[in-house]
């Protein structure tokens, strides 16, 4: 069928609201938080324009808390540990998981429970005084990680009770805070059922009333038993033991049926930290993609869930291999925890003390969240060959934006869930409705040679240690491969009866290529303000200047350009060898000086004008 692949879609067609449910990610330990390669790291992963990785889920934050005794607290940590996701545009998917200072030992006592409740009310009043009411309120609080494996203060009635206090705290302070789980690992764990029967029917240890709120319920699925052999992972699999989850809550707590419903693990294979090079190739973004789509038809419309959040883990700091956004390069070895994690601060405030030099390179796994944040949020139906991606992996998300017929966002995929298939499929893509005009058609690729910085890793010879010439090839093939080419679209084109545009492309297997069509317009480009600048130890006794800025990027589709003064009043130099669409960049320099300024860069080329200049701090 390949060959003959013929769709067609329609801008003035009905569309149905398709709203961005991916936009989420997650790692462990939270005192990563507080060194220099998970600023690294947010600063790409929260740089995704249109907020498009928002919120971040990180276990064992509450081990960043020092306590003296119960109710006095020192919170220094864990302050600067929220501000640097707050200041990365993120926000906390935030797990109540920790233990300050191994103060808690079983939430059987009740007095730990009234203590647990004032910890709570403590976070929440602090960091709604910290960040505003309606920033607090964009959170969503989550128990504890997979208490099913991992809760260890006192069973099952000590993990209810624990919900009770989180749940009564937070309400105490602000009655519209979001709180719900439990994030469990296992298929129908028996932690799932007891904790849904507890909000329904079971005793609220703090108001005495029958039940106790939920706002949403979370598991983790995910595609394949952890291993060390790049066995298959099965995505429909994932799919289904959700529905299993889901036909469980309607059949024994109707009045939870109707809640958000969360995979906030939801990543091919367990075992982040094992090394399966897939991870670092375009294999792993066409699979997000495809497992993204398969919720959206499965879950979302075929089975009515209120299917509000997908996250993949892949927020962990390693290797090309393990599943991370960045590839590390330099001596640190990340290996902590992925079992029962013991949280280390003085060992952290030691290694604060002397950063160890790194460089990171962007993997797939993130570029495919910067073409994903393009996507209109309005689903367009497509008619013509009846896709089977989960037969033969050939998809398409189809989507506009809002209240518009002169933009629209396809983003096709070609994933099967076997490892080693390749191949490639044709298919040709009639797009009706476009209102008449000059447009851009951009169309960005990820797949084997394109996007692929670890093809030219190998090409280099694999170096453990790459040179700065080495590492500026790889950041430039970090980037999706783009291509442009114009469209006029005369008033005819609009009717039934003229000849439509048609896209016919070749999508490799695994790949994607997202195809954004653009209309031209006149309105002023925005001017970003002035970059933030982190300077860093790079490898090679080098710096890397971290460059960190505001998305302005509404409406329309532009990218960034950044520009370097070697003194405040030279002529700058633009500095990225390609246009960038996520707020980051980082300047590879032997010694950091000069000045940076930014601008904005439409498809057709025309540029803002550019933002004030900032120093290197
Ligand atoms: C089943 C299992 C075995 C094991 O040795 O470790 C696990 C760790 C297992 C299940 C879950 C688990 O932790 C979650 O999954 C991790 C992973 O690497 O897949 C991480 O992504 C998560 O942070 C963690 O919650």
């Amino acid at each position: 069928m390949t060959d003959q692949t013929s769709l067609r879609v329609d801008l003035t067609a009905p569309r149905h609201t398709a709203p961005h449910f991916w936009r989420s990610t997650g790692f462990s330990p939270a005192e990563l938080l507080l060194e220099p390669e998970m600023r690294h790291t947010l600063a790409h992963v929260g740089g995704v324009p249109h907020r498009g990785v928002e919120y971040l889920r990180v276990h064992y934050m509450l081990d960043l808390v020092a306590a003296k005794s119960f109710g006095d607290y020192d919170w220094t940590l864990l302050d600067e540990a929220l501000d640097v996701i707050i200041a990365h545009r993120m926000r906390p998917f935030f797990e109540l998981m920790g233990n300050p200072s191994n103060l808690f030992t079983d939430f059987r006592e009740p007095a730990q429970v009234h203590h647990w409740h004032d910890l709570v009310v403590q976070l929440a009043t602090r960091y709604r005084a910290r960040y505003g009411a309606a920033e607090v309120a964009a959170w969503y609080f989550e128990t504890w990680n997979e208490p099913d494996i991992w809760w260890r203060l006192g069973e099952t009635e000590g993990f209810n009770n624990y919900y009770d206090a989180c749940s009564e705290a937070l309400r105490s302070v602000d009655p519209t805070l979001r709180f719900g789980g439990p994030g469990t690992a296992r298929t129908m764990a028996p932690m799932f059922k007891s904790i849904l029967a507890h909000c329904d029917t079971g005793t609220n240890f703090f108001t005495g009333e029958t039940g106790v709120r939920l706002d949403f319920i979370s598991v983790h699925e995910k595609g394949v038993y952890i291993n060390m052999e790049d066995v298959t992972p099965n995505t429909l699999g994932i799919c289904q033991r959700e529905l299993t989850h889901v036909a469980y809550i309607r059949a024994h707590h109707p009045k939870f049926a109707a809640l958000p419903f969360i995979n906030n693990e939801c990543d091919p294979q367990t075992g982040w930290w094992y090394h399966h090079t897939w991870h670092a190739t375009p294999y792993f973004s066409a699979l997000a993609v495809k497992v993204i789509d398969q919720h959206q038809r499965l879950l979302a419309e075929q089975h009515g869930v209120n299917y509000a959040m997908l996250s993949n883990d892949n927020g962990f700091m390693g290797r090309w291999g393990q599943r991370t956004h960045l590839a590390y390069f330099g001596t640190r070895q990340f290996h902590s925890a992925q079992r029962d994690h013991q949280t280390d601060l003085a060992a952290l405030a030691s290694r604060r003390a002397d950063p160890t030099p790194f460089d990171m390179i962007k993997k797939p796994a993130l570029s495919v969240m910067e073409l994903l944040s393009q996507l209109g949020t309005e689903r367009l139906a497509v008619t013509g060959t009846t896709l089977t991606p989960d037969a033969d992996g050939l998809g398409l998300i189809a989507t506009a934006h809002p209240g518009t017929t002169d933009r629209a966002a396809f983003l096709i995929y070609n994933s099967v869930d076997r490892i080693w298939t390749s191949g490639e499929s044709s298919l040709r893509l009639e797009v009706a409705g476009l209102s008449e005009g000059n447009y851009m058609i951009a169309t960005f690729r990820i797949e084997e040679g394109k996007g692929d910085p670890f093809q030219i890793w190998e090409e280099q010879g694999v170096p453990a240690h790459p040179s700065p010439m080495a590492l500026a090839e790889m950041r430039l093939a970090q980037e999706p491969h783009l291509t442009t080419e114009e469209l006029h679209i005369s008033p005819q084109n609009g009717s039934h009866h003229a000849a439509l545009p048609v896209l016919t492309l070749r999508v490799k297997l695994p790949g994607l290529a997202l195809i954004c069509i653009e209309k031209k317009h006149t309105a002023a480009l925005p001017v970003p303000r002035a970059p933030r600048i982190t300077l860093q130890k790079a490898l090679g006794e080098r710096t890397n200047a971290l460059l960190f800025w505001d998305d302005v990027s509404a409406g329309a589709m532009m990218f960034y350009d950044v520009l370097w003064h070697p003194t405040e009043t030279a002529t700058p130099e633009q500095i990225n060898p390609k246009p960038l669409l996520s707020t980051v960049f980082v300047h590879n320099v032997e010694t950091a000086s000069g000045f940076y300024s930014l601008r904005t860069r439409d498809i057709f080329g025309r540029v803002s004008a550019t933002s004030a200049v900032t120093a290197i701090p």
